[in-house]
């Protein structure tokens, strides 16, 4: 095993699931781990707990003991933490190194990346690409922001293995060697401005995927987007385009309904789209991307084929729930910014009470109103952007705006007024932060209260 880290005094910050993840590797790389968490509501105990293990781990909460904080060496960073935060810079300032914890993973990593970024459609992207690379090869992990932390599976690599990972801006904005055999980027729309400052820098964070690849790597990129496709004229990796809208002379396309794989010009049909359980454009994409990337990797294309015909839609996008007394109910609650709730309510076809709002992310929202396009029966708000999504609506002039304080109130709301024939959306545009631990227990808890309703 890699020796780098060998009686290194490495502060953890988080001790959400990456944290601990980091904390259970530094063990094995015989490190020093100390876990650190901001929050002071937190309980130390607990997160001993959590961790498991036999050996003592020094957790702190809210503060750090100065001769603590001077014996440190490393900083591994939770993908929620900011490195421009305060508490980092102090580190940062005395030129303590600070990784990632996808940086920590990948110092361990023995076998090949297959790594995914995008504004939207990343989940679903890497989920399909792991299914088509678990199909070719049955030594493959399935890491990263879609929820398995890297650090929990990188012990298990082998040079014959591959990682397919999904990788989000925040742990982007740490990597240093990270280097994928194969990248993507599906699409890159405002999100997160909070976090990244600006647009510019968002952009900038997400193109740090291909930064380590060269010539003998290849990145998969969206010819429709205007941003990834100018990037794919200056980065250093082989690039492979796909898209949605045009016949392209090389790479993959959709044209009446069948994806296309072009080279040279040569056009050869793959794959007719209703011989697959994805609906809507978004989701052709994400077909497309995948095989492009596991055919950029070298897997057969009708082994491609087979696993993206069997695959399912991902929990919490645009996710059937039931139909109750003949209202349709749908979970999108993945759908954390404009861009992926754009998707959502473009999916409907009936009248619908649209649920959202949540955590302020410093998004804008006429792009989404603007999406309703006459099928949104009533919206119904709740968190901290519920007055700057109201106040957006109405000046598009959207005046069926409901206020409610959760989403047990919204539901009860919704069962009294939706009748036969509506659908019920949850598609926030928002991060949940703030109402909930995070957008997969929001989706959980719509789909218990939707179960709850009566037939
Ligand atoms: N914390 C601090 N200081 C800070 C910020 C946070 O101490 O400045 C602490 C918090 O108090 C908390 C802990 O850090 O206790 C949480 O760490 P975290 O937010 O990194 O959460 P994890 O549980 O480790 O989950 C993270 C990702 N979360 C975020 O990026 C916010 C998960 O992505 C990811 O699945 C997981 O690692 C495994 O890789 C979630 C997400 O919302 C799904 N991602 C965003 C998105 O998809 O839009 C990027």
């Amino acid at each position: 095993m890699n020796n780098i880290l060998k009686n290194q005094t490495v502060l953890v910050i988080g001790t959400g699931i990456s944290g601990i993840g980091a904390v259970r590797l530094l063990l094995k790389a015989q490190a020093i781990p100390i876990l650190y968490d901001g929050n002071e509501k937190l309980n130390a105990d607990d997160i001993r707990e959590k961790l498991g293990t036999d050996r003592q781990v020094p957790v702190y909460i809210g503060e750090l003991p100065e001769d603590v904080e001077n014996s440190i060496e490393r900083l591994v960073l939770s993908p929620g933490v900011p490195v421009d935060s305060t508490f980092v810079r102090r580190f940062a300032g005395r030129g303590i190194k600070v990784w990632g914890e996808i940086e920590l993973a990948y110092a361990f990593e023995q076998g090949h990346v297959i790594a995914i970024t995008g504004t939207n459609g990343k989940t679903t992207t890497t989920a399909l690409t792991g299914e088509i690379m678990q199909a070719a090869n049955g030594h493959t992990f399935v890491v990263g922001n879609i929820g398995s932390p890297y650090t929990g599976e990188v012990l298990n690599t082998a040079p014959d293995s591959v990682t397919v990972a999904e990788i989000s801006s925040f742990q982007l904005e740490t990597i240093e060697q990270f280097r994928p055999a194969v990248s993507a980027i599906l699409n890159i729309t405002p999100d997160h401005i909070d976090r990244h400052h600006s647009l510019e820098n968002y952009i900038a964070v997400k193109e740090k995927i291909a930064m380590n690849q060269t010539a003998n790597e290849t990145i998969v990129l969206n010819y429709e987007d205007e941003v990834t496709r100018s990037f794919g004229e200056h980065t250093k990796a082989k690039v492979v385009y796909f898209s949605s809208a045009r016949a392209l002379q090389d790479g993959f396309y959709l044209q009446d309904d069948i994806i296309y794989k072009a080279a040279n010009g040569v056009s050869e049909a793959l794959l007719n789209i209703h011989d697959t359980l994805l609906l809507g454009t978004h989701s052709y994409e994400n077909i497309m991307a995948a095989m492009a990337m596991t055919d950029a990797y070298g897997v057969p294309m009708d082994t491609i084929i087979a696993a993206v015909k069997v695959f399912h839609a991902v929990e919490h996008r645009i996710e059937f729930v039931a139909t109750k007394r003949g209202v349709d109910y749908y979970n999108d609650s993945k759908g954390t910014n404009v861009d992926a709730a754009i998707k959502g309510i473009q999916a409907m076809v009936k009248p619908t009470y649209l649920i959202g709002g949540g955590y302020d992310k410093g998004a804008t929202y006429d792009e989404w109103i603007e999406a309703f396009d006459g099928k949104v029966k009533e919206l119904i708000l709740l968190g901290a952007t519920r007055t700057a999504i109201a106040d957006c609506a109405r000046a598009h002039g959207f005046q069926s705006i409901v206020f409610e304080e959760s989403l047990e109130e919204a539901m009860a709301y919704i069962s009294e007024k939706a009748s036969a024939g509506d659908a019920v959306l949850l598609s926030p545009a928002c991060a949940s932060w703030g109402m909930f631990k995070n957008y997969e227990e929001r989706g959980r808890i719509f789909k218990e209260l939707v179960n709850k309703l009566g037939e």
